[in-house]
Order: structure tokens, then sequence, then C-alpha cells
């Protein structure tokens, strides 16, 4: 059985973007393998929040995570401020990544915007995340294709550690990366990706949205002046990404759906896509709702931290006994 690792940061509603890309593969992959999901509160903190508000979408995204059919019989669910591995190995991780490789990440380049300001948690992020995946020697990660860079550091750094220190003393992880939702982009900007933290509720929707939202978010989404239904993301990125979007919760091809379409107007396409996305969507609310009440919740948040602290544990005195720490 292969040991699978992935996490989603509790900034705000998970939207389509990170379901199409993401968390579709997580329920998908844990019939097979050894599935252990996160919560990666301390991630989120590389940026302000709230600490009510990130109390609140730590369980939000907890009970998302059930809603959309990760089952905590077979997979691990938790968060990872619960365990202290994570920050413990990712100083050790820090002191074997070099500057020169993180200024080069894009989300820190994105992020940051060379203020003077930007937290030093920014620029380490990629650390904490490779630290994530190589405290439970990880063998596959399913991840949007924003992370694809991440990922690489995350290997270069495993077999850096294994070259110079010792042999097998991480176990090198591959990404896994869907070739239809893999990046879903903003419906008010198809030039950039669908985030839960941008500003307007539009240019998203979340798994949690009502139907009026979706209809609204789906029929205002930026398209452009040709009224011509076909995929070409470079002149028409904002009818590709819905073509994108439609294909991912059909699971039928472009080429199909753009025949389908041929001579129809963006508006009649739209509505076709609201009616998908709705159904689609419906059946999550409904789960969710039913899960964030329960008591539950909170249990398979314990149960989960429990196991995950006996694999990191033993990861940890692994690693600190290869590096010579401690006596
Ligand atoms: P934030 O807005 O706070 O940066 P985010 O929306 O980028 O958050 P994350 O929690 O960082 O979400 O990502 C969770 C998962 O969703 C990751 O695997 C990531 O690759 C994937 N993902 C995020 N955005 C998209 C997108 N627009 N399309 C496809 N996958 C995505
Ligand atoms: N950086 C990821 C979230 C994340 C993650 C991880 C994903 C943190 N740690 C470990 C996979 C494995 C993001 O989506 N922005």
């Amino acid at each position: 059985m292969k040991r699978v690792f992935s996490g989603v940061q509790p900034t705000g509603n998970i939207h389509i973007g990170n379901y199409l890309g993401a968390l579709r593969q997580f329920v998908e992959l844990q019939d097979e393998n050894e599935c252990i999901y996160c919560i990666v509160d301390l991630h989120s903190i590389t940026v302000p929040q709230d600490p009510k508000e990130l109390r609140k979408h730590i369980l939000d995204v907890a009970a998302l995570y059930m809603a959309i059919g990760i089952d905590p019989k077979k997979s691990t669910i938790f968060v990872q401020s619960d365990v202290s591995g994570h920050a413990e190995l990712s100083w050790i991780l820090t002191c074997n990544s070099y500057t020169g490789e993180l200024s080069r990440m894009t989300q820190f380049k994105d992020k940051s915007k060379g203020r003077e300001s930007a937290p030093a948690g920014l620029f380490t992020y990629p650390i904490l995340m490779a630290a994530d995946i190589l405290l439970y020697d990880t063998d596959i990660v399913p991840v949007g294709n924003d992370q694809k860079q991440h990922i690489e550091l995350c290997r270069d750094i495993a077999i850096r550690v294994n070259n110079t220190v010792k042999k097998n003393t991480f176990v090198v992880p591959d990404g896994r990366f869907l070739k239809s939702g893999a990046r879903i982009m903003a419906l008010d900007d198809p030039t950039s990706k669908m985030s839960k933290s941008a500003e307007n509720e539009h240019s998203r929707i979340s798994l949690l949205d009502a139907d009026n939202k979706i209809k609204k978010s789906i029929m205002r989404a930026t398209t452009d002046s040709d009224g011509e239904i076909r995929f070409d993301i470079e002149n028409k990125p904002g009818v590709s990404n819905l073509l994108s979007i439609y294909s991912a919760f059909s699971g039928r091809g472009i080429d199909d759906i753009v025949a389908q379409f041929d001579g129809c107007g963006y508006g009649d396409f739209k509505k076709e896509l609201v009616a998908i996305t709705q159904e689609a969507l419906a059946p999550i609310r409904k789960n969710f709702d039913e899960i964030r009440e329960s008591e539950e919740l909170i249990k398979v948040l314990k149960d989960g931290a429990e196991k995950a602290n006996t694999i990191a544990e033993k990861t940890m005195k692994r690693v600190k006994n290869n590096f010579g720490l401690g006596y």
C-alpha cells in the first residue's frame, strides 16, 4: 500500500478549484492507499488571520473533507498544529534548504510582491510543506498544478539530505496532478487562479455556495466579445476556463462539449453550466450541514491527530538520530 498525504489551508471555504484540482483525488485515492489528509493551519498564518475566523475555517475544512466523501474510517484527517513534528522537522529542513531555491518560488514572489515587510514565513512556506510530506514517509501527493514547484523543491531537499546526511533518511515523494481541473482560473479574471482569499466573492464558487450565488457568479463570469464557444486558453481564457469546469464536473471531453454547444450563445452555455454545478454541489452542502453540527467531527480530528502523531514520532526519531541530534 502506498502512503498518500495532502493538505488544504483553512483560509476560507473550499472552492471548486480546490475541489476539481485536488480534493476529488483525495476521495479517489482512499480505497487503494493509506491516506492522510491535513488541515494546514500553520501554513495559513503566513498571512494575517483573524483567530476566531481561523478556528471556524479549520472546522469548516474538516467537515468539508468529510462532506465530499473522505471517510475517516479509511483515511486519517487531522489538524497540522496538533502534531508538533511538522514545525520541528521544518527547522531541520530549513537548515538544509538554499535561500536561492526559495527565492525562485513563484508563489513567494506573487504573495510577497518584493515588500520589505513580507513575513519570513511566506519565504519558508515551502519548507514547512516539505516537512508535512516527508514527516509521513509519503509516496504520493495529490495537488493542483500550482503546487508543482513546491513538490519539486520537496523532492530536491529529500534527495539532498539522503545524499549528504544519510541514505534513506527520507522517502522521495511524487506529485499527482489531474489532467482536467488541475488549474481552475478566477471567474472575474481568467488569467489568475481561483483562490480562497481573493476579495471578490464572484471570482470563485465555494462548495457551500447557495444555488442563487452559483448562478450569479457563473452568469457574470468574464468571457469575450467574439461569441464563439471553443477552447483556446490564449485568446479565450474565460470561455476556456468555463469549458474546463464543465468538463471536470460532467466527466465529458472538451471536444464533445464544444460540439454540443456549436452555434449557441454564451448565455445558453452558462445556463447549462449553472445547472451542472448546482447539481454537483447540492449533496456536498447537505452533507456538510449535518457533519459540521455533529460531535463526531471533533472526535475524528482527535483520533486523526493521534494516528498522525504515532507515525510522525517514529520519523522524527529516525531523522534526529541520522542528524546526530540529542544524545
Ligand atoms: P489561498 O487563496 O489561501 O492561497 P488556495 O485557494 O490557493 O488558497 P490551498 O489551500 O492553498 O488553496 O490549496 C489546496 C489545494 O487546492 C492544493 O492542492 C492546490 O494545488 C489546489 N488548488 C488551489 N487553487 C486551485 C485552482 N485554482 N485550480 C486547481 N487547483 C487548485
Ligand atoms: N501549499 C499547499 C497546501 C499544503 C500542502 C501540504 C499540500 C501545505 N502542506 C502538503 C500537499 C502536501 C497549497 O495548496 N497551497
